[in-house]
């Protein structure tokens, strides 16, 4: 329950009219948390309806991808893209492709985006899409057929200047190539329409280690302002060891932390004297996972295949950098009980609202994806400026701006949770600056 009306009756609302959706349901209710500080301070929120028009997206395409295996079968699946909101720029955020893919979870994520990306204070509105295609397993070809296919709807909803779609999970550099190529053959132009594409064919430098760097950035700056203390030294777990999970070690690892533990979907291993982050992303980049491969080099190593007993392990920090949903109540008083001090999101909402209550209850400060995992897309933002005036930045200029970003979002969570009296909730600091430019953007461009 929430102290003010109308934010109860737009939650009831919501969950009457999509009850399926719970991944969604579930990001408005801890939206809503921090709405509920500000919405009875500001009679135009409601007078404008500014939550009502922010709980229902620009637009949802839905479409259908068939295409052709290897063995000449023919394979149909759904594809979407979730336009959220386009009050600040273009739309902008990733396409996933993985099994669990629904409108939920899309819907979801694009909302998030859209407060994720205000957060980095540069012009991007708010997407997401992907399908239900598995790319695990299949053939290159394979792949390749279903990008096209994919592309043969969307090239329709999409531009430099409409909609600048991305990687996610399932989307790394192959798919993007794929998916760029035919949109470019479609349209007959040239133009950044896709971001994290290869530096050979206009992709930045930097773009795909930012989001794990810009995590480490935030860590850093948290650190700093919260405890008078750095990096160097401290003992990490990392969940995921994908493109996130890895340049987060990678990053950890330059700034003199202990990566202790890290999983992926097989399960975790530990050494609580370290373990060899160069043999870590060698094995990411082969996309193998850790249990054989790093058991293969280091047989003494602690480990097992149950991923959530990674969260029983003692560290300082923790950095979950999967995917949703990743540690729940349980895990939260785990890594309490283990000594952990600073929870940092890497992936989009890993923690279940009742482990971001606990830690917020518990003294375990938490920093939310939207905030601390928004290296990428603001990387992605600094690829969509070099492909429009045709530059090159090197890898030094990039990392440095995206260094600034990430202090600079720290800064806002920050400054926007003391203002608010929470000052050790970097959740509510992050969701209320997240919203105060979209808000004041939609104000000003009136009811459309
Ligand atoms: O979740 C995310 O921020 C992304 N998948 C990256 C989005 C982007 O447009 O770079």
């Amino acid at each position: 329950m929430y102290k003010s009306p109308y934010l109860n009756r737009l939650l009831l609302k919501t969950k009457n009219q999509y009850p399926e959706q719970k991944e969604f349901i579930q990001a408005i209710e801890e939206f809503f948390e921090a709405m509920d500080l500000i919405v009875e301070q500001k009679p135009d929120i409601e007078a404008n309806a500014i939550l009502e028009r922010l709980l229902i997206p620009e637009r949802i395409v839905t479409f259908k991808v068939a295409w052709v295996d290897d063995a000449n079968k023919v394979r149909v699946n759904t594809g979407y893209r979730v336009q959220y909101n386009s009050a600040i720029g273009p739309y902008k955020g990733g396409i996933r492709f993985d099994k669990s893919v629904n409108l939920s979870i899309l819907k979801f994520l694009a909302f998030e985006q859209t407060f994720k990306n205000s957060l980095t204070g540069l012009p991007l509105g708010g997407a997401k899409g992907g399908s239900d295609f598995n790319p695990r397993g299949k053939s290159d070809n394979e792949v390749m057929r279903f990008c096209q296919a994919f592309m043969a709807e969307l090239y329709r909803h999409i531009g430099p200047s409409t909609d600048i779609p991305a990687g996610d999970l399932g989307v790394g550099a192959r798919e993007i190539g794929y998916l760029f190529g035919y949109y470019k053959k479609l349209k007959n132009e040239w133009s950044g329409v896709f971001t994290g594409k290869d530096v050979a064919y206009g992709g930045s430098l930097i773009r795909p280690e930012a989001t794990g760097y810009g995590i480490l950035y935030f860590t850093e700056a948290m650190l700093k302002v919260y405890f008078k203390s750095e990096i160097k030294g401290k003992r990490l777990l990392i969940s995921g060891n994908g493109k996130v999970g890895s340049m987060a070690a990678l990053k950890a690892h330059e700034m003199g932390a202990l990566v202790v533990g890290m999983s992926d979907i097989e399960g975790y291993i530990y050494n609580p004297d370290g373990l060899d982050v160069d043999t870590i992303v060698k094995i990411a980049r082969k996309q193998k996972t850790l249990r054989p491969q790093y058991l293969t080099v280091y047989p003494d190593t602690l480990s097992g295949e149950d991923v959530s007993d990674l969260w029983k392990m003692p560290c300082d920090i923790a950095l979950p950098c999967a995917t949703q949903d990743e540690i729940n109540l349980e895990s939260a008083k785990h890594l309490k009980a283990n000594g952990c001090q600073l929870v940092v999101e890497g992936a989009n909402r890993p923690t279940e609202l009742p482990a971001i209550r606990y830690f917020n209850e518990n003294s375990v400060l938490f920093a939310p994806g939207k905030a601390a995992n928004a290296g990428g897309v603001a990387v992605s933002n600094l690829e969509m400026s070099q492909n429009a005036t045709y530059l090159v930045w090197s890898a030094e200029e990039v990392d440095a701006k995206l260094k600034t970003i990430m202090q600079n979002i720290f800064k806002q969570c920050y400054e926007t949770a003391h203002k608010y009296g929470q000052p050790n909730n970097l959740a509510l600091g992050a969701n209320i600056a997240g919203f105060l430019r979209v808000y004041k953007a939609m104000l000003a461009q009136g009811i459309v």
